[in-house]
């Protein structure tokens, strides 16, 4: 028995030429940002086709398909339509002569799943109805022999179905038709395409168009990363968008609210939030966010998980949810830089869609601000000692990604995480 289905699928790699077909496109996210390392599953029943997104979100998959041998002008074997069907299809099969037409019905494994059929067909087009019941859903191939000399592969696909090919030949009188002899791909119809890694979670396109041709461009896929209880927030004046990351919902921006302070100034418990901005420069807190002393951060509490300068509904991290997020992207940095910023080993690939930036410090004693570009730190709510609380920072030119503490008076960013 074994030896036989193996004879089989050697007949049927023999009687069809196997070409490939490219299916390409390109994850993005609401922005239109590429989405880098997404794990992508292409369902073709009963097949699956895995690949993984590059940098810039783009990805293609290579389609073995089966191509049908080219035939003799005057010969013509159409498609079969409907195609999916249930459980009959129809083919039509053009002949300059009358001849023996042979048909045979095969699942993938080149295993003949029914009693094949031959007839005498006339001159013209003829159509076969075939019909297959009491077989499981997916994929068949029909190898069609006409005189014994020529031999062409037919990909159909079954949705429900008696072990029964019917017979039902018939003959009419119509011209050949040239269309017929074109289509050198078949449609092939695409279950969906599933999306999924950490960040993400598991995300399913379907509706897909068929692959009718050597080459389908799917275009850009959308998956959404905003948290879908808060998909942005207002808050004094400013929108920020929000990013899902894993069960954590983040700004994905750094908080620029209050007014900003001179650099050799301190916040105070004032009633006002203070900020700093890099170089004493709004600009930079228009791209950057402001940099906040701990104290101002927390406005002068310092129970862990206070709602500090965040809007309403947020809190700054507390250490543990800084670990969270550096246990989520596998102490990664790179997954959290947005892209453009870090270089070399460092370049961000932001593909928890966190998109730090490079926002640089104002440092603790005032005298001036550094590393713009090159490092950036976020506070989290929970102290060390009296004088430190711990932060979350990240370097330019590696991938490191670490949880340390740091002198409250230095002026940081602040990230907000949801309640
Ligand atoms: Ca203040």
């Amino acid at each position: 028995m074994e030896k036989s289905l193996l004879t089989s699928a050697v007949i049927f790699l023999l009687s069809g030429k196997l070409l490939s077909q490219t299916v390409i496109g390109k994850i993005v996210d609401e922005d239109n940002s590429g989405l880098a390392g997404v794990t992508l599953n292409l369902y073709i029943n009963p097949n699956v086709y895995n690949t993984t997104t590059l940098a810039n979100g783009s990805f293609s998959f290579i389609i073995t398909e089966v191509k049908d041998e080219q035939l003799p002008t005057g010969y013509a074997i159409s498609n079969n339509f409907p195609n999916p069907f249930n459980p009959k299809t129809r083919i039509d099969i053009t002949l300059p002569n009358s001849g023996v037409v042979k048909i045979e019905v095969f699942n993938l494994l080149g295993e003949s799943v029914t009693e094949a059929i031959e007839n005498i067909m006339n001159a013209g087009t003829n159509f076969v109805d075939i019909e297959l019941n009491g077989l499981p859903n997916g994929i068949y191939l029909l190898r069609i022999k006409i005189d014994e000399k020529y031999t062409v592969v037919k990909k159909v696909m079954l949705i429900y179905g008696s072990k029964h090919l019917a017979t039902d030949i018939a003959s009419n009188t119509q011209p050949n038709k040239n269309e017929s002899n074109k289509s050198s791909f078949l449609d092939t119809p695409i279950d969906s395409l599933v999306a999924t890694n950490s960040f993400i979670g598991r995300k399913t396109f379907t509706n897909l168009p068929n692959i009718a041709d050597d080459l389908l461009d799917l275009g850009d896929l959308v998956i959404e990363r905003y948290c879908p209880e808060a998909p942005t927030v207002l808050y004094e004046g400013k929108l920020y968008k929000t990013v899902k990351i894993e069960n954590q919902c983040w700004l994905k921006e750094n908080l620029d609210v209050g007014i900003m302070i001179n650099r050799i100034q301190s916040a105070s418990n004032n009633g006002v939030i203070e900020k700093y901005c890099y170089g004493d420069s709004i600009t930079n807190c228009n791209k950057y966010g402001g940099l906040y002393q701990w104290d101002e951060a927390m406005q002068y509490v310092t129970i862990e998980g206070t709602k500090g300068i965040c809007p309403t509904g947020w809190h700054i991290p507390i250490g543990a949810e800084l670990v969270t997020l550096q246990t989520t992207v596998d102490y990664n940095s790179n997954a959290l830089k947005a892209i453009g910023q870090g270089i070399g080993g460092g370049q961000g690939t932001n593909t928890s869609g966190f998109s730090a930036l490079l926002a640089g410090q104002r440092r603790f004693d005032g005298v001036n601000f550094n590393f713009l570009n090159s490092y950036t730190y976020f506070w989290s709510s929970s102290i060390s000692i009296t004088t430190s609380a711990f932060i979350m920072y990240m370097f330019y030119y590696d991938n490191l990604l670490n949880i340390y503490d740091y002198n409250k008076d230095y002026g940081i960013s602040v990230r907000c995480l949801k309640d």
